[in-house]
């Protein structure tokens, strides 16, 4: 066993390694403008990431969050408010990655803070149910139309694997249907040409995964009607389920096209097939309603996380009752968990889903978010740098490409990701923390106020004209 460097080696190690990169921004918020600090030594960011390294393969604990497509080394984080997050050298940033989603209310909301707080002081852990879970249920359902029932786990993984195992067990199928660059979480039977993670470090389908589990897990390109038409008219008999994300935001963000989701809704219904939607990320991300409201289809199972989390651990999977019986201890489909509905988790998932079920929430997030990606073209079209935007409600992706529009895959590998890389890096260094990868979507919050996203324009300008 190589001997680990001792904590104090590593404090000693960051005030003389001389180790000096790229000097970082540092800016006050109170300033209106950055200040430049002398170059900041990067050892503490680096000694960090070597010591985490040591014992957490790759250094992070998920690969979403390594700075490998984009390099680098990754932000260690301190603490977070509102719009920004602190990393352990003091540095702060404005953050699209809003911890990959949950955080649309803003980090550290103290409506979300103190609920969790409340719920801590009076015991974190039961195994026995609660009447949070209930409150928890009953919001989801009210407010997602194709909710009759629904069962909390622990993450979006846990929800999408839930519901493929009740959608093959109410058909008796097996059969499975996704599609290229949309990720679903690490189930064994969806790492077949995933998105995220997966796509970023360039191994679509997961080493590990045997053969025999995903013979029955079959991929379409993302908004190819034709082709779903076919595979239904071919194999329509033997489909237990297709899983989609309603906006893909796995391969960056790419919106349904006009028809794709309707044409999905109709092929299942005429075929005995289940149609689910992973809402893990679009839950309460574009629209108050998600997404089956924003877009008027139901589907019969749906998969949702990170925001009904309010950032603690939190997944679920519901939908028509007749399907949802057939879960244990009503039915025979199993499905289990320790900590699922955990009392904390649900205090910060009801905390969050309060705010964002004010009235206008949306909407607000929905504006500002065009308004920063309006001003991020104008910008880009001046330094004759091309990008292209997408956007639905307060997800956006961004590509660099002259390509008329990103609609697929196919579309967004043709982009440019050595400059989204560029791009990313000229960002960090001017105060603006994007998610480091040009496979994944960005996200605002309501605490990205006018304010935030004028400083975040103004940092783009000067990036652009690095690139
Ligand atoms: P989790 O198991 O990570 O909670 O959820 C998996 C999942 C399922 N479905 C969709 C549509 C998702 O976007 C996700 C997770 N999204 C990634 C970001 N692209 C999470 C970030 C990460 O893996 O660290």
């Amino acid at each position: 066993m190589p001997s680990l460097p001792k904590k104090t080696d590593l404090v000693r190690g960051h005030a003389d390694s001389g180790m000096n990169r790229s000097a970082a921004a540092c800016y006050n918020p109170g300033l209106r403008s950055y200040k430049k600090i002398p170059a900041i030594s990067m050892s503490t960011r680096q000694a960090q990431f070597e010591r985490a390294s040591a014992r957490i393969p790759g250094g992070v604990n998920s690969p979403a969050r390594s700075f490998k497509s984009v390099g680098g080394t990754p932000l260690f984080i301190e603490s977070a408010e509102g719009a920004r997050v602190r990393d352990t050298d003091g540095h702060e940033y404005i953050d699209y990655v809003g911890s990959f989603g949950p955080m649309i209310v803003g980090h550290a909301h103290p409506d979300v803070v103190a609920a969790v707080n409340r719920a801590a002081a009076a015991g974190l852990s039961f195994g026995a149910p609660t009447t949070r879970e209930t409150d928890l249920a009953e919001t989801l359902c009210e407010r997602v139309p194709s909710l009759d029932m629904v069962r909390l786990v622990n993450s979006g993984t846990e929800a999408t694997m839930s519901a493929l195992r009740l959608a093959r067990g109410f058909t008796g199928r097996n059969l499975i249907v996704k599609f290229a660059g949309c990720y679903h979480g690490h189930v064994d039977a969806l790492l077949v040409n995933a998105g995220s993670g997966a796509l970023t470090h360039g191994t679509p389908s997961s080493p590990g995964v045997p053969p025999a589990v995903v013979a029955d897990t079959l991929t379409l390109p993302y908004n190819d009607v034709s082709e779903a038409f076919s595979l239904f008219q071919e194999r329509g008999d033997e489909i237990a389920c297709v899983i989609v994300e309603p906006v893909a935001g796995n391969m960056n963000c790419v919106p349904p096209a006009p028809g794709f989701l309707e044409a999905l809704r109709e092929l299942c219904s005429e075929h005995g097939a289940l149609l689910i939607f992973d809402e893990v990320m679009t839950g309460f991300r574009v629209g108050p309603g998600c997404a089956q409201e924003r877009f008027g289809i139901e589907p019969d199972l749906t998969a949702l996380g990170k925001v009904i989390g309010g950032g603690l651990p939190v997944g679920a999977f519901g939908g028509r009752r007749d399907i949802m019986a057939q879960l244990a201890p009503l039915g025979p489909i199993y499905q289990a968990g320790t900590l699922s509905g955990n009392p904390l988790a649900t205090a910060a998932g009801l905390a969050t889903l309060e705010i964002v079920g004010e009235p206008g929430f949306f909407d607000t997030l929905e504006a500002r978010t065009a308004t920063l990606l309006a001003g991020l073209r104008e910008r880009a079209e001046k330094a004759g740098v091309a990008l292209r935007t997408n956007q639905v409600g307060a997800m956006f992706g961004l590509f660099f490409t002259d390509a008329p529009a990103v609609r697929c895959l196919d579309d967004v590998t043709a982009c440019d990701t050595e400059r989204f890389a560029a791009f990313f890096c000229a960002m960090l260094e001017e105060g603006i923390y994007l998610a480091p990868s040009a496979f994944e979507a960005g996200f605002l919050s309501a605490a990205h106020d006018d304010g935030v996203i004028e400083q975040t324009l103004e940092a783009a300008e000067r990036a652009f004209a690095r690139l």
